[in-house]
């Protein structure tokens, strides 16, 4: 690597960002591990050239090389999840979203989406984001005691407030998503309907989650989450909307387009289109459930009672500790998640009562249920006791099984 000789410092971060990786166990759930491969894509020469435009219809000579690439990221990206058309150009969920809002709507339309403190996200509606800026945003939320959707309240919602747009999906829903019934509330108050499944992606791509291709005028995702890609963005829609989502992520949202990524994001298709994939994302769920399990055999209380996903969220008003205190003492102890609000959290954003923990990571890592139960008694220990000495133990612990659970080999 030359960048060793001229970049010191830049080189220096990275090599502890490796060693960060291989020594913690990641159980951050929108983070996984890409493969070399994806990697090798991303780091690439195609990071050098302007493709303003789509495949056939550049703004600059030379792109007969990035052309391919994106046709084959867009047919692939068709394949996986069987929709009329892909746009693959967004930089980010987020990129991916208000290009869908500003291609379907008009500045100041009532966009409906799951409030951020419920496990929605910034851009479904939030005071602080785009959505809420430029949109008039109606939050619905999830049931109290069940912390489920409660779709007969949505649709109260929906009918009384007639939102132009209801989003659908979430960051920190740990349950399964039914599309078919945003749909029919989405039809009975004349709402387009759009899903973002940038945490679920990897398993609705294998059957392993409902699908919301058939219920959505567009559908939008991040590719490296569940899915195991570059960073970024994609959207999916009906063909009816082809041209009006083309057009408002370029000219109307984004420049040039990242091809080197775009090349990546093929390449994660490729994988995610393997039996292995199928293979992988099944394990994340099973682990998953292995964690909830473990948790609540540990007297743990989870949001909703449990999973149906990636990710459990931990309510930890019981333990009288902070999200941001667990969050603080499982990263000293080698176990990285985030604090996370729990719907109607009593505590601020930056304090919360709760945790986030997903399986993706280690599930690349090539843990399967029996790992990942030692790793929920770890983390149990921490929370309910989160003194120096346990601490200091449990990494003893996270550093053995960070040797037997190898991350992925040729990436160093
Ligand atoms: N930041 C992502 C997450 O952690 O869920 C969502 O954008």
């Amino acid at each position: 690597m030359s960048l060793k000789k001229t970049d010191t410092e830049i080189y220096k971060a990275i090599q502890n960002e490796i060693d960060r990786q291989h020594k913690n166990l990641e159980m951050i759930a929108s983070e996984n591990y890409t493969s070399p491969e994806v990697l090798e894509a991303m780091g690439s020469p195609l990071t050098d050239k302007y493709a303003e435009g789509y495949p056939g219809r550049r703004y600059y000579g030379g792109c007969e090389n990035v052309d391919i690439v994106e046709n084959i990221a867009i047919e692939r990206a068709k394949e996986i999840f069987k929709c009329e058309h892909v746009n693959v150009q967004p930089h980010s969920g987020s990129q991916a979203n208000i290009a869908s809002y500003l291609a379907l709507l008009d500045i100041g339309d009532k966009i409906m989406g799951m409030d951020l403190s419920c496990g929605g996200h910034l851009t479904h509606g939030h005071p602080l984001n785009f959505s809420g800026k430029y949109f008039d945003i109606v939050p619905y939320g999830v049931d109290k005691k069940s912390h489920r959707i409660d779709y007969e309240k949505v649709r109260e919602i929906a009918l009384k407030e007639r939102p132009d747009l209801i989003v659908c999906g979430a960051s920190a829903y740990p349950r399964e998503i039914d599309f078919k019934k945003f749909k029919e509330i989405a039809d009975e108050c004349d709402a387009y309907l759009m899903a973002d499944i940038a945490h679920i992606a990897g398993l609705v791509a294998k059957g392993l989650h409902p699908d919301p291709v058939p219920y959505c005028d567009v559908v939008t995702t991040t590719t490296h989450k569940t899915l195991r890609g570059p960073r970024g963005g994609m959207i999916m829609c009906k063909k009816e909307y082809a041209s009006a989502i083309d057009r408002s992520v370029f000219p109307g949202n984004q420049g040039g387009p990242l091809m080197h990524v775009i090349a990546a994001k093929a390449v994660c298709f490729k994988e995610v289109l393997s039996e292995d994939f199928k293979d992988y994302a099944k394990q994340v769920i099973a682990n998953c459930r292995a964690l909830a399990g473990e948790l609540k055999n540990r007297g743990i209380k989870l949001i909703s009672g449990g999973t149906d996903n990636h990710l459990v969220l931990v309510d930890l008003r019981p333990l009288e500790i902070t999200g941001k205190k667990a969050e603080a003492a499982l990263q000293a102890a080698g176990i990285v998640v985030n604090k996370n609000s729990i719907p109607y959290d009593p505590a601020k954003p930056l304090v919360t009562s709760g945790i986030r923990i997903g399986t993706p990571v280690l599930t690349t890592r090539g843990f399967k249920e029996e790992g990942i139960k030692t790793v929920a008694g770890l983390i149990a220990r921490v929370i309910k006791d989160p003194s120096e000495e346990i601490i200091s133990d449990v990494n003893g612990k996270v550093r053995e099984l960070c040797k037997k659970y190898p991350h992925n080999k040729g990436r160093e």
